[in-house]
């Protein structure tokens, strides 16, 4: 009987392991009949834009982290598709930093190309996911919000590809009940505009803070307060900018921080990062992780060493994305077809163990993308997934931290060479810092006429 494999999620990794089994399908194999769930109603996960925050028009929590203006915040030389250029898709060369819009178009035109649409049911979030230890395999509950009726299915494996920087961490700080202005995630920002003329705080000093905080910037902010749990970021900001201890409480307007300064600010930006949430699947099948490079319980940073019938994808903290995403969907494709055997539990849990000894031992950012380059790297050995030269994919990313450090508002300005092709990206038109419109049309400066038809 044709085995049944469950895809929970259709972003950028359900969407890996889509066009995964089409790849091998499409060179004759005989593949799983693939059936993937998603709660959007359209496909490209993070990427998929939308103005709503808080619950959609069916109650169900809006996925959406991005916002308006937001441009990669690393080298696309990093992410390339190995089976589907960027420059197949665009049919030339672009520049190393594309806005949103352009990544998502990248990011369906490979799907498009390869006719999975059909086996993705959209609006349909999964409920519940549990195994059944006598018969071996899972059964799914979902809903079909459209219209408004139960799905119930067994399974004989499931993927989870349900992303994990959309439920946010939000912690509380003394004071903000009273505090007079908008205290808000980075998941729910959306508009820097909404914040020119205006003092914002930001708590946190990852990559949500920093972005969020250049956006401000870009778009008009008064003045960017930026306040760290364990170091201050470091780079030269601009004149406004400045890096503060942690918040210790607010009043009214004035937020005071643990070196006995404070300041008057309008709003508050919590960059505090994201849980891994997967209130869908049964207590037993729940991943708990932190977000880190090695991932708690995943054997090859997939495979679910209690039960490696159960795959979760994506779920390391990234500086590779969508090809080390096509890494793991090629390599938990070749296992449910029984083309990887998964050695004993005892085997898979020394796995786990090293890798995350591996990284603990790592000193710093460079040694983390060497480790996850080395990881994408492992895996692609694996499968029929083309290899491509992972140092010079590294060599990518260790430009893009010199070039922050050089200037952290004209990074974007850079260009790499393409590891898949070779070509090195041009220049882009206009300096980021002066590129206000972010569409696919300025980007690519297609004539609107000609980017409609
Ligand atoms: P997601 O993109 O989160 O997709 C998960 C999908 O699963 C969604 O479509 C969701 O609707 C669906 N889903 C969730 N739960 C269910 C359910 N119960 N039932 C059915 N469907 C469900 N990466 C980069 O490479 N470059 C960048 O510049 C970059 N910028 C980022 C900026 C922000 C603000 C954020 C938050 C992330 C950024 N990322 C970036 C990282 C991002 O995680 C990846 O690029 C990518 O989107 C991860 O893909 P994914 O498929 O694993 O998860
Ligand atoms: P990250 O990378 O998980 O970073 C979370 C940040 O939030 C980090 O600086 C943490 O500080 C800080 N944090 C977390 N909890 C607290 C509390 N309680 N108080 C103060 N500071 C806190 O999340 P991001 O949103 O920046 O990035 C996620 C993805 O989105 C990423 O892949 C990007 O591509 C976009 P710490 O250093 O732990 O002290």
């Amino acid at each position: 009987m044709t085995k049944r494999v469950a895809v929970i999620g259709a972003g950028p990794s359900g969407l890996a392991q889509l066009r995964a089994f089409q790849s091998a399908a499409s060179k004759g194999a005989d593949t799983p009949e693939i059936v993937c769930f998603e709660s959007q109603a359209d496909w490209g996960g993070l990427w998929n834009y939308t103005w709503r925050t808080g619950l959609d028009e069916y109650g169900e929590p809006v996925h959406c982290s991005m916002y308006r203006y937001l441009w990669s915040n690393g080298p696309k030389e990093g992410l390339e598709f190995a089976d589907y250029t960027f420059e197949e898709h665009f049919g030339k060369a672009i520049a190393s930093y594309p806005p949103r819009a352009v990544l998502f178009d990248y990011i369906k035109g490979r799907v498009e190309k390869a006719d999975v649409r059909r086996s993705i049911r959209f609006r349909t979030p999964v409920r519940w996911v549990e195994y059944d230890d006598q018969k071996g395999n899972f059964r799914l509950v979902a809903h079909d919000l459209v219209n408004d009726k139960e799905i119930n299915e067994i399974f004989d494996h499931v993927v989870v590809a349900s992303g994990h920087f959309s439920t946010p961490n939000v912690p509380q700080f003394e004071g903000f009940e009273a505090f007079n202005g908008r205290v808000l995630h980075a998941h729910d920002f959306r508009d820097a505009l909404e914040f020119k003329g205006k003092n914002i705080l930001i708590i946190g000093t990852s990559y949500s803070a920093e972005d969020i905080g250049s956006q401000c910037w870009k778009y008009g902010c008064k003045s960017v307060t930026i306040s760290h749990r364990t170091a201050p970021m470091g780079y030269n900001w601009p004149d406004n900018w400045s890096e503060v201890p942690l918040l210790q409480r607010v009043e009214k307007n004035t937020a005071h921080f643990k070196d006995g300064t404070s300041k008057d600010v309008d709003a508050i930006i919590l960059c505090t990062g994201y849980q891994h949430h997967f209130p869908f699947m049964a207590s037993n099948l729940q991943l708990r992780t932190a977000n880190r490079l090695a991932t708690a319980d995943l054997y090859k940073g997939v495979a679910w060493v209690h039960n490696p019938k159960l795959f979760y994808l994506g779920m390391q903290d990234q500086w590779y994305t969508f090809n080390m995403f096509d890494a793991q969907a090629w390599y938990v494709r070749d296992v449910i077809m029984g083309r990887i055997e998964v050695p004993s539990k005892g085997t898979m849990v020394a796995d786990v163990e090293a890798r995350v000894a591996a990284e603990d031992a790592l000193e710093d950012d460079y040694g983390a993308i060497r480790y996850q380059g080395a990881y994408t790297g492992e895996l692609i050995a694996e499968t029929d997934y083309p290899s491509f030269d992972i140092e010079g994919a590294n060599e990518a990313f260790f430009q893009w931290k010199k070039h922050k450090k050089e200037n952290i508002m004209g990074f974007r300005d850079n260009g790499y060479k393409s590891v898949m092709t070779g070509t090195m990206a041009p220049k882009h038109h206009t300096p980021w810092v002066e590129a206000l419109d972010d569409s696919l049309e300025s980007y690519l400066q297609v004539k609107p006429s000609a980017a409609a038809e």
